[in-house]
C-alpha cells in the first residue's frame, strides 16, 4: 500500500544521513582489537576495516570465532562489501580479510608502503622468491591523499606512519579510522618500536590527524582498558584528543613525546601473536604456501625480535 507521508519521512531520514556512514564495531577481547563494518545507508555498499582471524598459538589453529559475527551482520543488513581495508600490517592479530573476501567478495587493500614492511619481514623470515614483496598479495594499495567511494560515501586515505611505515587512516564521511596512531585520551598512543617504527614520525602523523575539524569522530583500532576505567571505548573526537590525550595533548612538544614514547616502549613486551601475525599479514592475511605435504608452516626466528 502506498504511504506518501511515510515515504517522505523515509526520504528525509536517508537524505539526513547522506555522507554519514553507518558504523558497527566488533570487539575481539583476546587481542583488544576493534573491527568495523562501515556502510552507506542509501546504497548499502560497505567496507570491513581491520578484521580478526582468531589464532591459538599453542595449537597453531586458526578459527573464525571473531570473523563470523561480521559475516552475520553483513548478511542481516543486506550489505555489499566492496572493500576489506587494513590500517596496517597488524602485529598482534591475524587478519581475516581473505576469509571474509571468500565469503562476501570485495577487495583487500592497505597502504602502499606495505612493500617496505614486506621487505623487512621477508628478510626476517628468510622467505624466498615465492613472496613477491611488491604489494601484489593485496588487491589494491593506497597512496597518501587517494580518494574513493563506498556507495555515496567519500573516502580519503591519509598515510600516517610511525607505528609502522605503512600505516594509513581512512577518512570515511565524517569519521576517521585512525588505526594505531592514537588510542583513547586516557590510554595515549601506539608504540613505535616495531621494525620500521619511529616515535617522531608517529607524533607528526598523530598531530596531522588532529588538524581535522574538532568535532571529527575518531574510531580506534584497539582499547586496552587503562586503570581507572571499567569498560572498553573505541570512539572519541579530535577535540577530546587535543584536550586530553595523556601522551600528546595540545602543548606537549615533539621532543617531550619522543622521550616519553621511547622510554615507555623499552618497557613493553612484544605482542603475544607478533610472529604469526606479521608472517600472515605481510601476505594480506594468507598463510604461507603449503609445503609438499599440504601443510602450511609458520616460522619462529630465534633471538631476532
Ligand atoms: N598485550 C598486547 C599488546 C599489543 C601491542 O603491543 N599493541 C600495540 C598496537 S599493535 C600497541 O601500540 N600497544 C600500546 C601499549 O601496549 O601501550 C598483546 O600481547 O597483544
Ligand atoms: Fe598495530
Amino acid at each position: 500500500m502506498s504511504d506518501p507521508a511515510l515515504t517522505k519521512a523515509q526520504t528525509q531520514i536517508l537524505a539526513a544521513r547522506e555522507g554519514v556512514p553507518v558504523i558497527k564495531a566488533f570487539f575481539d577481547p583476546p587481542t583488544f582489537t576493534v573491527t568495523y563494518v562501515v556502510h552507506d545507508a542509501q546504497t548499502l555498499r560497505a567496507a570491513v576495516i581491520d578484521s580478526v582471524m582468531t589464532y591459538d598459538p599453542a595449537s597453531g589453529r586458526t578459527n573464525v570465532q571473531s570473523a563470523d559475527p561480521v559475516i552475520a551482520y553483513v548478511e542481516e543488513q543486506g550489505l555489499t562489501v566492496d572493500w576489506h581495508l587494513e590500517t596496517h600490517a597488524h602485529a598482534d592479530h591475524l587478519s581475516a580479510a581473505p576469509y571474509l573476501q571468500q565469503k562476501l567478495g570485495g577487495k583487500i587493500a592497505i597502504g602502499a608502503h606495505i612493500c617496505e614492511v614486506q621487505h623487512m619481514f621477508g628478510t626476517l623470515f628468510n622467505v624466498g622468491a615465492e613472496f613477491p614483496r611488491d604489494g601484489s598479495d593485496f588487491d589494491h594499495l593506497w597512496a597518501d591523499g587517494d580518494s574513493f567511494a563506498i556507495g555515496n560515501l567519500s573516502v580519503t586515505v591519509l598515510h600516517v606512519p610511525g607505528h609502522t611505515p605503512a600505516c594509513v587512516a581512512y577518512v570515511i564521511g565524517d569519521a576517521v579510522f585512525v588505526g594505531d596512531t592514537m588510542f583513547m585520551p586516557d590510554y595515549g598512543t601506539a608504540r613505535a618500536d616495531f621494525p620500521g617504527g619511529d616515535a617522531r614520525t608517529l607524533f607528526r602523523s598523530m598531530r596531522r590527524l588532529l588538524e581535522l575539524p574538532p568535532e571529527t569522530r575518531l574510531f580506534l583500532c584497539h582499547d586496552y582498558l587503562p586503570e581507572g576505567r571499567d569498560h572498553y571505548v573505541w570512539e572519541t573526537t579530535v577535540a577530546e584528543e587535543r584536550r586530553a590525550n595523556i601522551h600528546a595533548h595540545d602543548g606537549i612538544s615533539e621532543d617531550e613525546f619522543v622521550a616519553m614514547r621511547e622510554a615507555r616502549d623499552a618497557t613493553l613486551d612484544m605482542p603475544r601473536l607478533i610472529l604469526p601475525s606479521v608472517q600472515v599479514n605481510m601476505r594480506a592475511g594468507h598463510l604461507p604456501v603449503a609445503e609438499d605435504n599440504g601443510v602450511a608452516y609458520l616460522k619462529i626466528p630465534v633471538n631476532q625480535l
